[in-house]
């Protein structure tokens, strides 16, 4: 048993003082450190510095490893030069390696992401999420826009499927991507969204993205009709945004972006108990807009995505970010909503026993410290994004990692 000691401990009702926490792989008791001290007499007593506050450790519900070798050779700006700089370079891609890999979840890890979901598009990233010290939800990823080829696409994709499931424990969960409506044929689709149902796994897909995408499956032109004719020989959308969105009636699914969904889809997802994750640098970079967070009724998360779309897999990189572009917003309800954006609520969403300091949650703990005492409890999520470059400890089911 062990029993941790902060100034602050961030919980469901906001900051508390003077209490720790005892935990061994799961929480165990939350109290002052006299009582805890009496129950558990043996614990290793551990201590932080002044000013610390204990968070559940934080959850990137969106990133794709994969792609971490990306620096310089994707073009930035609009989504579809974006697109075709990404065709145009898979063998760059294809050459990411392990360490690479590594070294994008290491980053993760000092920023206190202590779980993350992973889009697999190739299976590449297996290993090291497997080997990974974070919980991982493995989405695999299906796509690929030909009838012809969805047979294959699809024992392919079952392949990928079966391999990550002989994984399967309480730090890895395999998951089901469905990459995006413009990419992927509804016969996979169908299949894909079976599989998810009768097996129970996550579910998660890009969707209206860019204005281009919004084009193509609502009118069947825009940029993507160039690109679709030019690369596949395809005059029209495979799916129009009805007809997908209404394949995940049925299946409460984590979509991505939503940047240019209209008020009516909002509404629409909204009614079918879907979420959203907000990756404000990569839609920033992609040229696909503002997801306006504050006025969703939908739980949304914040996600940093892959290295395909932005420069870090900092978390707090991403927050930082977030407050700057929603300049409108009640700055400290901005703030408070974040934290939870990568906290309990990417937890319910992905089905994770962790994302709140609560008894019976795994011991999941990303530590900050603030360079000076706050004055009143509730400006500490702001102080916590805007001075956080990287966690002062962190444990993951008990266990330190930094
Ligand atoms: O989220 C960003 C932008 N939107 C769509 N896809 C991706 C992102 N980062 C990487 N991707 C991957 C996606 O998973 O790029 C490929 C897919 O494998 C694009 S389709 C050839
Ligand atoms: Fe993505």
């Amino acid at each position: 048993m062990k029993i941790l000691v902060a100034d602050f401990i961030y919980v469901s009702e906001g900051y508390i003082q003077k209490k720790a926490i005892a935990f061994d792989n799961v929480i165990k008791n939350i109290d002052s450190l006299d009582v805890l001290k009496k129950m558990y007499p043996k614990a290793e007593i551990i201590n932080t510095p002044k000013n610390s506050i204990i968070y559940p450790g934080f959850i990137n519900s969106h990133v794709h490893l994969e792609f971490s070798n990306n620096k310089t050779s994707l073009k930035y700006g609009s989504f579809v030069p974006w697109l075709k700089s990404v065709i145009k370079n898979t063998d760059m891609i294809q050459k990411c390696t392990t360490n690479d890999m590594k070294k994008a979840s290491k980053e993760m890890l000092k920023s206190g992401i202590t779980s993350f979901g992973a889009i697999s598009s190739n299976g590449n990233d297996l290993k090291t999420c497997v080997d990974a010290p974070q919980r991982v939800v493995f989405f695999n990823e299906i796509l690929g826009s030909k009838e012809e080829n969805s047979e294959t696409s699809y024992e392919l994709f079952i392949k990928r499927v079966e391999n990550s499931l002989k994984y399967d424990s309480q730090k890895f969960k395999t998951a089901i991507s469905i990459h995006s409506p413009y990419s992927t044929h509804p016969i996979l689709i169908q299949k894909a969204i079976s599989l998810a149902k009768e097996k129970k796994f996550i579910l998660s897909a890009h969707l209206l993205e860019s204005k281009a995408e919004k084009e193509w499956i609502e009118e069947g032109n825009g940029e993507f009709y160039n690109l679709y004719n030019e690369f596949f020989g395809i005059a029209k959308p495979i799916n129009t945004k009805k007809s997908f969105i209404k394949a995940f009636d049925d299946i409460p699914t984590h979509f991505i972006h939503l940047t240019n969904a209209s008020s009516d889809d909002i509404a629409y997802i909204e009614s079918k108990k879907h979420s959203v994750a907000h990756c404000p640098r990569s839609n920033r970079l992609l040229g696909c807009g503002i997801l306006d967070v504050c006025k969703l009724n939908i739980p949304w998360t914040t996600a940093t995505d892959g290295l395909s779309s932005n420069w870090s897999l900092n978390i707090f990189d991403e927050l930082r970010a977030a407050v700057m572009l929603h300049a409108n917003d009640d700055l400290m309800s901005l703030s408070n909503k974040l934290i939870q954006s990568i906290t309990n609520v990417p937890a319910k969403i992905l089905d994770l026993n962790c994302g709140v300091i609560e008894v019976g949650k795994f011991a999941d703990f990303a530590i900050i410290k603030l360079p000076d005492c706050p004055n009143v409890l509730e400006e500490i999520s702001l102080w916590t994004i805007l001075h956080t470059k990287q966690v002062n400890q962190l444990y993951i089911g008990g266990n330190r990692y930094v």
